[in-house]
C-alpha cells in the first residue's frame, strides 16, 4: 500500500514518532494508502529546514524564482494525467473535473505567480522634501494550510505566491487528501527547487496543523478551510502577531431576476450548485428567484438537476462523484434531515446514492433541491458544503439584497439580470468579496479573492497575494534643496 510521507529539507521522511493515518478512496469507501501523522517534532524539523534555506532563496534573483516556478509547472504538466487520476481517487471528484479544473489551475497558479515574481513593483511617494519608497521583503518561513475539496488548486494558490515573493514554505495539506501535494513537491524537487524551500508536514489539524500555527519560527499563515477552524487559528496566532490570511466558508446567494437570460441562468445555477458535489466555498447554495419566474425556474432547475449523473469518478459520463469523507457525507445527510424537519420540501435527491460494483460502499449523495423554507432556518444559515441547494421567491430588489446579506457569511454572490443599472446597484449593496453578474466562478487570477464577515479576513490573488507574502518597509530620504531650502 502506498504511503505518503513528509517532505522536509528535500527528502521524503516518515513521521518522527512513526505514526500514520489511513487514506480513503471516497468512491469505494476503502483505504488505499497511509499518510504520515506529524506533530510538533516534524513541524520543528520542517521550520528549521525552511529557515536554513531562506537566506539563499530570498536573495535569489526574481528571474530565478520565476524560472523555477515555470519549471515546476512544466514538470506537473508532463504528468498531468497522473495528477488528475490521483486527485480524483483522493477526493472522489470526477476524473474529468480533476483533469479540466484542478490540474489546469494548479499549473496556471504556478505560471501566474512566476510572472508575478518578475513583475512585482512597489510604490514611491514624492514630496518637495523627500522621496519615499517601499521595500517589500519576504517574511521568512510561512505556513500554507489547505483543505480537501480542491487539494492541488488551493495548495498551489498559496505556495506559488509565497515562493514567488521569496519566502520558504512549510505546507500542511489536508490529512484527507495528501496525494497531489506530495506529487507536487516531488515534481518541484525534480525541477531543481533547492532543499528546504518548500516542505510538507502531513497530519491532523489538531496536531500537525496546530503545531505549525503555534511555531515561533512561522511569521505568516495562509489558511483555507472551515470558519470554526479559521477562528481557532486566528485566536492562536493573533497573540504572536502573525500575519493571517483566512479564506473560510460561504453560504452564497444566487439572485435570479425575471429579466435574466433564462436558459443560461438555469444552466449556470445548476453548475454553481453542484460542481465538485457542491464542495466549493464559492458554490451558490441559496437561490432566490423573482416571483413571476419562480415556478418556471424551479421546474427547469429540478429537471436539469435530476438529469445529472452521479457515478464512478473514473467514468467519463459522471457529473458528480463521491463526497470526500464518510464524516462529511454524514454531515450533509444530517443537514438534509434538518431541512425536512424545518418544513422543507425535497424536490429531488435527498438521499445517499448506492452504486453497483466497486462503488457500492462509496460516499455518494444525490443532487438535492429543497423549497419551502424560511430564510432564518438552519438550512439557509449554515454552510452545508454538499450537493444541496434551496429555492425561494422574492418580490423586490430590496428584499433580494436583504435575503442575500442575511447570513453570517459574505464570500460571493451571483446575480442574473439584463438590467445593467440594477446589476450595478446591487453589486454595491451585497456584503461579499466577489459579486458575479451573469456568470459564476469566472476567475481572473489578478482579482482580489476572499470574503467578508465569517467568510474570512484578507484577500488572495494577484497583487493581494504578493502583498500578503511580503512585509512593506517605508524608506524615507530627505532631498536637500528640492523644497527651496
Ligand atoms: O475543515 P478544516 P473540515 C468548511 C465546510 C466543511 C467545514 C469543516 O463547511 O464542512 O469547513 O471541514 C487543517 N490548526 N470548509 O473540518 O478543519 C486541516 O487539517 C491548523 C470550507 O474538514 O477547516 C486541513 O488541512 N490547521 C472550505 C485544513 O485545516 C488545522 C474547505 C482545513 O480543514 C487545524 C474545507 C488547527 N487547529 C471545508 N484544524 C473552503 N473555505 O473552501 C484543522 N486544520
Amino acid at each position: 500500500m502506498h504511503s505518503f510521507r513528509h517532505f522536509i529539507d528535500g527528502r521524503f521522511v516518515p513521521a518522527v514518532g512513526g505514526a500514520s493515518l489511513e487514506v480513503f478512496e471516497p468512491a469505494s469507501g476503502s483505504v488505499y494508502a497511509t499518510v504520515a501523522d506529524g506533530d510538533v517534532a516534524d513541524v520543528d524539523a520542517a521550520v528549521t529546514a525552511a529557515a536554513r534555506a531562506f537566506p539563499a532563496w530570498s536573495a535569489a534573483p526574481a528571474e530565478e524564482r520565476a524560472r523555477l516556478l515555470h519549471a515546476i509547472a512544466d514538470a506537473v504538466a508532463a504528468r498531468s494525467e497522473e495528477f488528475a487520476i490521483a486527485e480524483s481517487r483522493d477526493t472522489g471528484k470526477p476524473r474529468s473535473l480533476a483533469r479540466n479544473m484542478d490540474v489546469v489551475r494548479g499549473i496556471a497558479n504556478c505560471r501566474f505567480f512566476a510572472a508575478a515574481a518578475v513583475q512585482f513593483a512597489s510604490e514611491s511617494h514624492v514630496t518637495d522634501l523627500a522621496v519615499n519608497y517601499t521595500l517589500r521583503n519576504p517574511h521568512g518561513v510561512v505556513a500554507c494550510i489547505s483543505p480537501w475539496n480542491l487539494p492541488l488548486l488551493l495548495f498551489t494558490w498559496k505556495v506559488a505566491p509565497a515562493l514567488a515573493a521569496g519566502n520558504c514554505v512549510v505546507a500542511k495539506p489536508s490529512e484527507l487528501t495528501p496525494a497531489t501535494a506530495t506529487m507536487f513537491v516531488e515534481a518541484a524537487a525534480a525541477a531543481g527547487l533547492p532543499p528546504g524551500v518548500l516542505n510538507i508536514v502531513h497530519g491532523r489539524g489538531v496536531s500537525a496543523g496546530q503545531a505549525l500555527v503555534e511555531h515561533p519560527g512561522v511569521r505568516a499563515i495562509s489558511f483555507t478551510g472551515g470558519s470554526a477552524t479559521g477562528a481557532h487559528i486566528a485566536a492562536t496566532a493573533a497573540p504572536a502577531f502573525k500575519k493571517l490570511s483566512l479564506e473560510l466558508g460561504g453560504k452564497n446567494p444566487n439572485l435570479v431576476f425575471a429579466d435574466c437570460d433564462f436558459e443560461r441562468t438555469v444552466e449556470e445555477s445548476v453548475r454553481a450548485a453542484f460542481l465538485n458535489q457542491g464542495q466549493i466555498c464559492l458554490c451558490g447554495s441559496r437561490i432566490y428567484i423573482e416571483r413571476p419566474l419562480y415556478e418556471r425556474f424551479r421546474d427547469a432547475f429540478v429537471a436539469r438537476a435530476g438529469r445529472l449523473q452521479v457515478g464512478d469518478p473514473d467514468e467519463p459520463g459522471s457529473d458528480l462523484g463521491a463526497l470526500t469523507s464518510k464524516g462529511h457525507m454524514d454531515k450533509v445527510l444530517a443537514a438534509i434531515a434538518t431541512a425536512r424537519s424545518e418544513g422543507g420540501r425535497v424536490l429531488c435527491g435527498g438521499e445517499r446514492v448506492r452504486l453497483a460494483g466497486r462503488c457500492a460502499d462509496g460516499w455518494f449523495v444525490a443532487p438535492t433541491v429543497i423549497e419551502g423554507l424560511a430564510p432564518d432556518c438552519r438550512t439557509d444559515q449554515e454552510e452545508i458544503f454538499g450537493p444541496v441547494v434551496t429555492l425561494a421567491p422574492f418580490d423586490s430588489e430590496n428584499e433580494a439584497v436583504t435575503l442575500a446579506n442575511g447570513t453570517r457569511y459574505g464570500l460571493v454572490a451571483s446575480l442574473w439580470t439584463r438590467d445593467l443599472d440594477r446589476a450595478h446597484r446591487i453589486a454595491r449593496r451585497i456584503e461579499a468579496g466577489i459579486v458575479w453578474v451573469n456568470c459564476w466562478m469566472l476567475r481572473d487570477l489578478r482579482t482580489p479573492f476572499g470574503g467578508t464577515k465569517a467568510s474570512g479576513v484578507g484577500r488572495e490573488g494577484g497583487l493581494e497575494a504578493m502583498h500578503f507574502f511580503t512585509e512593506p518597509r517605508n524608506v524615507c530620504i530627505r532631498v536637500r534643496g528640492a523644497g527651496g531650502e
